[in-house]
């Protein structure tokens, strides 16, 4: 099947089987897939553009701001101002949301990492977005998003673009997980990979090992069973670590195996951010019939207490999520 037969993005979302996107999310997607060649477009060339390298500042949570997040944020706020459905952009990059004027009664609350793993971006490594939309039951310009995201709001449509040696984009709109791939020539998504299925279990496992000092004794327990230390082991896991959410977490769905980010003795909330990292990926994940935990409890019953509220995270196959929880229920023993 060559690049004309395959389904562009377009089309798909327009097939009501296939997306069982309301019209609304489909102008969103467009509008998503739209930043995401953009955003794309400014990776690839910015080390001729002079695009790499620090912006100067900090993102709320303390990590420092690369060229390109700041870019790519603002690639984002432009695509979606005028939308007319997105009544506030909740973003890694913003320390608070950016109310947006809303035209439409149903309109939805995006929470976005513009580029997750920007400490790749200046050695040509993989990086990614991460979004999520969430349907309002509110109508007009938003007056507190947390509060109206405190309110248990659906999860209208989430998912990651990966620019990697491809940029691709995977996402759900609650009915199966798909996978799309830029063709640069016609510039379009095209359909690549149809309701991908999350392995039942892996033989790969993704975490920054640096920490394992800094871990509690049933994380170390749990990576010591991993990689065959214990006698219950049942053969070692590889480690692929990118140290880009996006990258660890697509591999691990289309070939098996866990990414953790625990809580340590410096942060007990771990690192990853809830509305923009974890949440969008749990609820990714779990459509493809994954598992997300913060090890103690599913990602996706947690309640945001803040815009960046960290949470400790294991995501991927539900054999090693299970065992994975079961440390940690456990203390390891
Ligand atoms: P560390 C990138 O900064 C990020 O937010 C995620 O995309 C990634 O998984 C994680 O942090 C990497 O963190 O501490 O291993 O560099």
């Amino acid at each position: 099947m060559n690049s004309q037969e395959k389904i562009t993005l377009g089309s798909f979302l327009l097939k009501k089987d296939g997306a069982r996107l309301d019209p609304a999310l489909n102008v969103l997607m467009t509008r998503l897939a739209q930043a995401a060649k953009t955003i794309s477009h400014e990776i690839r060339n910015a080390s001729i553009s002079g695009n790499l390298g620090m912006a100067g500042g900090e993102n709320p949570t303390g990590d420092e701001q690369k060229k390109l997040d700041v870019a790519a944020n603002e690639i984002v706020l432009e695509t979606f101002a005028d939308s007319g459905r997105v009544a506030a952009v909740v973003s890694e990059e913003l320390e608070a949301a950016r109310c947006l004027d809303t035209a439409y009664p149903d309109s939805y609350i995006l929470c976005v990492d513009p580029v997750g793993g920007s400490s790749n971006l200046d050695i040509n490594g993989t990086v990614g977005t991460i979004f999520s939309f969430y349907r309002r039951k509110r109508t007009g310009r938003s007056q507190d998003p947390l509060a109206e995201l405190q309110d248990r709001l659906p999860i209208a449509a989430a998912g990651y673009v990966m620019y990697g040696p491809g940029t691709i984009l995977v996402f759900t709109g609650g009915a199966g997980v798909n996978g799309f791939t830029l063709d640069n020539r016609r510039g379009e998504f095209l359909l690549t990979q149809e309701l991908i299925r999350s392995p039942a279990r892996g033989s790969y496992y993704s975490a920054n090992l640096g920490k394992y000092g800094q871990w509690d004794p049933y994380i170390r327990k749990f990576v010591d069973h991993l990689t065959g230390k214990d006698l219950a082991s049942n053969g070692p896991y590889s480690l692929r670590y990118v140290g880009a959410m996006v990258a660890d977490i697509h591999r691990n769905l289309l070939e098996g195996g866990i990414f953790f980010y625990p809580e340590d003795e410096k942060n007990r909330n771990g690192k990853l951010r809830l509305l923009y990292e974890c949440a969008p990926m749990a609820f990714l994940v779990e459509q493809a019939g994954g598992r997300a935990t913060t090890g103690r409890g599913s990602i996706l019953d947690i309640r945001p207490e803040s815009l960046h509220q960290q949470v400790p995270i294991a995501i991927g196959s539900p054999f090693e999520v299970d065992l994975y929880e079961k440390f940690c229920r456990e203390g390891g023993e």
